[in-house]
């Protein structure tokens, strides 16, 4: 039986109607508050995604640290506990062996977890008392459940691929291969290219070599240290369940001149390319990133600054693409909120690792990091989502010293550096207040932001660990659902 569009209308508007009652609105209010607060650390590769989720864990667990999160600072905060996580195709995050590693108590001396190779998910329930009388005779105890995925961060650059097209994107992988410091490390790569006309029929053997190539090509670069936070895609980096499978068997190849040959090599490398594009990136995104209630951005400026400028204009347009994928604002009320779907409400830029920055800088770390969110903080805000930047280090590794040299007294950090027995005290350079001098400062290699390692006694049975403001992130990010 078919229906004509009035019919459709209609049942259309029965079916919005029926969402809007009041019980209906209410029902799916509650469901929203019950169900699970989804968080998104967004961060590139090494930015500190894992150990700000272990540390937001172990805090969350023993909050004894935690003055500026409103709901301890109350004494309402009851409790948290660690939860089997939903999905029961994503390996559970590695909460124990992350703090064991940074604890030192695997049987080495404290570390940092290693880089992380796949999926990941944590799920915690917080219980707490409300803090109005009227609630509290309502529901006395109230629960949150927090989830939060772990995952590499080089697939976070891969948001930006979701929109672009082979030939875009070729011509700028390529162009970048000849300028800068990629071009040594890109010669094998470009010498394999000159021996193959695109235009040529296409056999798997040279598709997977070019695969090979292109992730070889990124990961010398990468070995190298060079600046390149856009390098990509991230499979071919780090390949999770990927490994060798044909998604991967492509790399950017320039156009032939003319139409394009169908079943030539550039022809299938285009259709692969759209494979990875809509399959691989988009259900890392549908599934992880669509649904987010809430997001945090870390990003390691003492880093960026230490490798200098142009690392620093690399991180903000990498940041910048990978943000344009998310969906901010509060669809206009609840009613909106219910109609629109879910999206991120409040978002936190972090510049992580400010325990490598002498504490009397901390204000200009986070105005340059301001200075660097800016633009898409304002357009995250002019969707309707609150947003904040701070300077945190989930974990603290150094402390903020004076130190004598040639009668000038410089502010230094202390802490413990690989292959050295006792801590160390080191000028990192000094930040000046103003963001645009910082970039000077860093493009003249002003800068040397020592990677410490955690301290020893870091971890201590039920106390929380030592961090710089991570309680003030905690606030602006679950603060608000804590009341
Ligand atoms: N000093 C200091 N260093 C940190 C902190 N958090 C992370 N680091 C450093 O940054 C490195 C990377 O941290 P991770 O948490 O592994 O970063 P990630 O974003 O998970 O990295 P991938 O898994 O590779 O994407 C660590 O090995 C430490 O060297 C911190 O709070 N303080
Ligand atoms: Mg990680």
């Amino acid at each position: 039986m078919s229906t004509s569009p009035f019919d459709r209308l209609g049942l259309e508007a029965r079916r919005l109607a029926r969402r809007l009652t009041p019980e209906a609105l209410a029902e799916e209010a509650a469901s929203l508050l019950d169900r699970p607060l989804r968080l998104g650390v967004t961060g590139l590769a090494r930015s500190g995604k894992t150990v700000f989720t272990t540390a937001v864990a172990r805090a969350l667990l023993f909050p004894d640290r935690l003055p500026f999160l409103q709901a301890r600072a109350d004494g309402r905060l009851i409790g948290a506990e660690l939860r089997r996580p939903g999905d029961p195709e994503i390996p559970r995050f590695a909460y124990e062996t992350h703090l064991a590693r940074l604890a030192g108590s695997d049987g080495e001396m404290p570390g940092w977890p290693a880089s992380t190779r796949m999926l990941s998910q944590l799920r915690m329930g917080l219980r707490w008392k409300p803090a109005g009388m009227v609630d509290r005779r309502i529901r006395p105890v109230r629960e949150l459940t927090l989830d939060i995925i772990d995952y590499p961060g080089e697939w976070l650059l891969d948001l930006a691929l979701i929109e672009r097209s082979f030939a875009d994107w070729s011509a700028e992988a390529l162009a970048t291969l000849r300028q800068g410091p990629r071009a040594e490390l890109a010669r094998p790569f470009l010498a394999r290219l000159e021996t193959l006309d695109p235009a040529a029929p296409a056999d798997d053997v040279t598709l997977a070599e070019l695969g090979q190539g292109w992730s070889a090509h990124l990961i010398a670069c990468r070995t190298a240290g060079l600046a390149v936070s856009r390098l990509g895609p991230g499979r071919f980096l780090v390949p999770g369940d990927l490994e060798g499978a044909p998604v991967l068997a492509f790399s950017p190849l320039p156009e032939p001149k003319g139409r394009v040959p169908s079943g030539s090599l550039y022809a299938v490398a285009a259709e692969r390319f759209d494979q990875y594009r809509k399959r691989i990136v988009g259900r890392f995104f549908r599934e992880h990133f669509a649904r987010l209630d809430r997001q945090v951005v870390l990003v390691d400026l003492p880093g960026a600054l230490s490798a200098g400028a142009d690392a620093v204009e690399d991180l903000k347009l990498a940041l910048t693409e990978s943000l344009g994928a998310f969906r901010y604002g509060r669809g206009h009320g609840m009613i909106g909120r219910l109609l629109s779907g879910v999206r991120i409400d409040r978002v936190l830029f972090a510049a992580t690792k400010a325990d490598q920055v002498p504490a009397a800088q901390h204000a200009r770390l986070d105005a340059l990091m301001q200075s660097l969110v800016a633009d898409a903080a304002r357009a995250i805000r002019f969707e309707g989502a609150e947003t904040r930047t701070l300077a945190i280090a989930a974990v603290k590794a150094a402390e903020s010293v004076f130190a004598e040299h040639d009668g000038r007294n410089l502010a230094c950090v202390r802490g413990r550096i690989a292959g050295r027995k006792r801590p160390s005290v080191v000028y990192p350079g000094e930040l000046p207040a103003d963001p645009a001098e910082a970039l000077a400062r860093a493009a003249g290699g002003g800068f040397d932001f020592p990677p410490f390692l955690p301290p020893e006694g870091l971890v201590r049975d039920g106390h929380g660990m030592a961090h710089i403001r991570l309680d003030q992130a905690l606030d602006h990010l679950i603060g608000d659902r804590l009341g």
